[in-house]
């Protein structure tokens, strides 16, 4: 157990505020040990390293009111964070804030299985949300890589997305309810669940996306969805982007296919290598598509008449039985990891309209060859236009090659954060990207949630002059 007395060790905590935390919930709730912190003070991408020297864990909604009562009252401002996974860097303590982590806020509170929805503790994971739906015959549609990290009052703060969205939408779309805490302590309970209620704001949605920044979400209420019968995974060739754009764009009104992502060798090679084994059949196309379709009995079958028309396609690998639809998943899967291992990559998470992927694409390739020893990796989701550029072999820090592409992305009529969030790496093309006027209201929202500013500082804002 870690010594907590002795008021030197908490730099920037004075000990008054110290012993009041204390009261709230006893010493098991707070963490000053460097060993311990360390790991919560780097994001995923290890970009982002910040400090703290204190840590809150609380486990009731009521903790996290009483902490922020505490905190409020001497203005000091707090990082929230998850499973910290976000790629924005916006779960980092930059500014040496106290770090409060929902991670022991966690379990499922209850599940309704004849209505199809659950209420859980924002500290649960991904991972737990859709296993506990699978096992009561329903299904919890959002999913990416880090799912077994990933906390879900993290997704509704980033309104995650993940590689289902072209048919089940964003995290906000299975938002019934929200429980949060505001700056001053307050407790802001939307819980009711009920799929019609027009009496005025409508606070889940306002919360699920504003990044921790107009309060601290403790409990989430979400819509299941009905499981399918049948699913089929397909890897398929192309010899030219283009080809693949199209195979997406006449798949995408097909209500049984539910993603289409967008993969290219240069990427491929770095997974295969990192996966260590080979890919099947489609290994040595250009551009790969992993599709995967859902639905009702026969969706194999049908699914299999649409690639009859196809034209241009290459090889095709096919799925349908749970251990290799899982190992087509990895390779789409460890695109971030294998490209981790190339260096700290600057991470830009873009969307774009359909029609102009493949020329955002060719700009890219050729601004590449602007920045000598940087190597560019795009992969991403092609069947909602959201495409993850990474840079790796450039300074996390030099943004030049980061302005002009998100210059471009909004002359296309794209969004400079598709579905990581905006985080501190964002902030300063916000307005760029939705106009002085959106961003003022945003201000509005922020100054009138959290006046002294504690919450997430420097977070989804452009930095101030
Ligand atoms: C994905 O689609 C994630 O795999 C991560 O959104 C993207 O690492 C990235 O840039
Ligand atoms: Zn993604």
């Amino acid at each position: 157990m870690q010594d907590l007395t002795g008021m030197e060790d908490f730099a920037g905590v004075d000990s008054r505020v110290f012993e009041e935390l204390l009261e709230v919930a006893g010493k098991d709730r707070l963490v000053t040990d460097p060993e311990i912190l360390a790991s919560y003070l780097v994001d995923w991408t290890r970009r982002w390293k910040g400090f703290s020297s204190l840590m809150l864990r609380p486990q009731s909604t009521l903790e996290v009111s009483e902490y922020l009562k505490v905190l409020s009252h001497y203005q000091l401002p707090v990082q929230i964070q998850g499973g910290n996974t976000g790629m924005s860097g916006g779960s980092v303590p930059m500014g040496g804030e106290v770090l409060l982590s929902l991670e022991n806020l966690s379990g499922i509170e209850e599940l309704d299985q004849k209505e199809g929805r659950i209420l859980v503790n924002s500290g649960t994971t991904l991972s737990e949300v859709q296993r506990a739906a699978e096992k009561s015959g329903w299904r919890y549609p959002v999913d990416f890589g880090s799912r077994d990290s990933a906390t879900i009052g993290g997704t509704v703060a980033t309104n995650a997305g993940g590689v289902h969205v072209m048919r089940s939408g964003m995290t906000r779309s299975q938002v019934l309810g929200v429980e949060s805490v505001l700056a001053d302590g307050q407790i802001v309970s939307s819980l009711k669940g009920l799929i019609k209620d027009n009496t005025g704001y409508d606070l889940p949605a306002l919360f699920s996306g504003s990044e921790g920044t107009l309060g601290v979400i403790t409990r989430v209420l979400l819509r299941l969805s009905p499981q399918h019968e049948e699913e089929v995974v397909a890897l398929v060739g192309f010899e030219k982007l283009s080809y693949a754009m199209e195979v997406s764009r006449i798949l995408k009104s097909n209500s049984e296919v539910q993603a289409i992502e967008l993969m290219f060798k240069n990427c491929l090679d770095v997974v295969v290598e990192y996966l260590g084994n080979t890919m099947p059949i489609v290994e040595n196309w250009p551009v790969v598509l992993l599709i995967e379709a859902a639905g009702r009995e026969g969706v194999v079958h049908r699914f299999g008449k649409i690639f009859d028309e196809l034209k241009n396609i290459g090889d095709v690998a096919v799925a349908v039985d749970e251990s290799g639809k899982k190992s087509f998943w990895r390779y789409r899967d460890a695109h971030s990891e294998a490209i981790g291992r190339r260096g700290i990559p600057q991470k830009l998470d873009v969307s774009l309209p359909l029609n102009k992927v493949v020329l955002f694409i060719e700009e890219v390739q050729f601004l590449l060859g602007d920045f000598e020893d940087c190597e560019g990796w795009i992969f991403g989701h092609a069947g909602d236009g959201n495409l993850h550029v990474n840079l790796t072999g450039i300074d996390p820090e030099d943004t030049h090659f980061t302005n002009r592409i998100l210059n471009l992305v909004v002359d296309l009529g794209g969004s400079i954060s598709a579905e990581h969030g905006v985080g501190r790496s964002k902030g300063d093309w916000l307005e760029l990207c939705r106009g002085v006027g959106e961003v003022d209201v945003f201000r509005s929202l922020k100054n009138a949630l959290d006046p002294k500013n504690i919450l997430n500082p420097g977070v989804l804002f452009p930095k101030l002059d």
